[in-house]
Parts: C-alpha cells; sequence; structure tokens
C-alpha cells in the first residue's frame, strides 16, 4: 500500500471535475487501497481522489471512532438532501484551518463499492457533512470556497506563506 501526496490548496489540480469510473479494475481496487491508508495516516475521516491527483469520481471515508468503518464510494450520486447543519469543518487539502460551513443534515446517497455493486447510503450528521464534503471535491470545490471571499483571501494568503515556508525548509 502507498501512501499518496495530498494537493494543497489552492492548487489548481483541486478545481478539475472527476470522471464516472466506468470499469472496475483491479486499478481501481489499488486506488481504493492507497487512498485508505492515506486517509488513516493523515489522519482524517474522508479522502476525495481528487485530493491525490487522480480525476475519478472515488471517495473513502470513516468517521467511526475506533476507524474501523470504511465507506468507498464511487460514483456517488445524492438522491435526497434534507434539514441543516452548521459544523466545523477541516480539509487535508487546507491544512491547519477551520472553519463552520452550512449543509444539509440528512442525506441519501447511491454509489458503487469498490467491485463496482451498488448500494444506498442513509447518512446524517458528520457522515452527512462528510459525504457532502468529500463530493464537493469530486466537482472542484474546497469547504473554503463556501466561505466570504474575505475569508477565501486570507486562507489563500495564509496557505502560499506555508507553502513558501516548507520550501525554504
Ligand atoms: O479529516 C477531515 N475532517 C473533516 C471534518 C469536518 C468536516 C469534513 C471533514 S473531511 C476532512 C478530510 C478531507 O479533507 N476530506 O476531503
Ligand atoms: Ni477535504
Amino acid at each position: 500500500m502507498a501512501l499518496l501526496p495530498i494537493l494543497e490548496y489552492p492548487d489548481a489540480r483541486l478545481k478539475r471535475i472527476a470522471s464516472d469510473v466506468t470499469e472496475f479494475t483491479p486499478a481501481i481496487k489499488k486506488l481504493v487501497d492507497d487512498m485508505a491508508h492515506t486517509m488513516y495516516e493523515a489522519p482524517g475521516i474522508g479522502l476525495a481522489a481528487t485530493q491525490v491527483n487522480v480525476h475519478k469520481r472515488v471517495i473513502v471515508i470513516d468517521v467511526s471512532e475506533t476507524k474501523s468503518d470504511l465507506k468507498v464510494l464511487i460514483n456517488p450520486q445524492i438522491i435526497m438532501a434534507d434539514g441543516e447543519i452548521v459544523g466545523e469543518e477541516g480539509c487535508l487539502s487546507v491544512p491547519g484551518y477551520y472553519d463552520t460551513v452550512k449543509r444539509a443534515s440528512h442525506v441519501v446517497v447511491k454509489a458503487h463499492d469498490a467491485s463496482g455493486n451498488p448500494f444506498q447510503l442513509e447518512a446524517t450528521d458528520l457522515l452527512a457533512v462528510c459525504i457532502q464534503h468529500e463530493m464537493d471535491h469530486l466537482v472542484g470545490t474546497v469547504f473554503v470556497e463556501h466561505l466570504s471571499q474575505l475569508k477565501q483571501i486570507r486562507v489563500k494568503t495564509r496557505m502560499k506563506k506555508r507553502q513558501r515556508e516548507a520550501e525554504r525548509a
């Protein structure tokens, strides 16, 4: 299993739109394994393929306390969303920055697993938030893009400074 490098905002590659997975090949299974490993190692509660510069509609999520409930969502589609939840979010592509975002509090999503089997998942609270955060990545949206323009400029400035410092180190 490989640890995959995670793109950091405002990298232009985070804006790419992911394509549907059309064939459930061993390469897709390897991508899912590598993404799960990368998510657990980070550590994070979700990871979208876009974040590891693979522009396919693949998400891994594990919001369990014990990190023992991996969910793999390929070609996910939200078929129902209702309610509202305002919660603090973070993102592995925006390390060190957290802010509140408004999301649907209850979603039903249909997706395929790594073998191509279709399933539906009903989610509330943190899992619902995480699904929406990850699905945003697949269409090129990072959570900070839900914040005010002023905050987006501040986050960009902070991230660019961080990246310059990392280059010097
Ligand atoms: O690890 C993560 N934590 C998190 C917390 C609140 C809302 C969403 C998330 S997802 C994030 C990992 C990540 O960046 N996924 O894209
Ligand atoms: Ni994220």
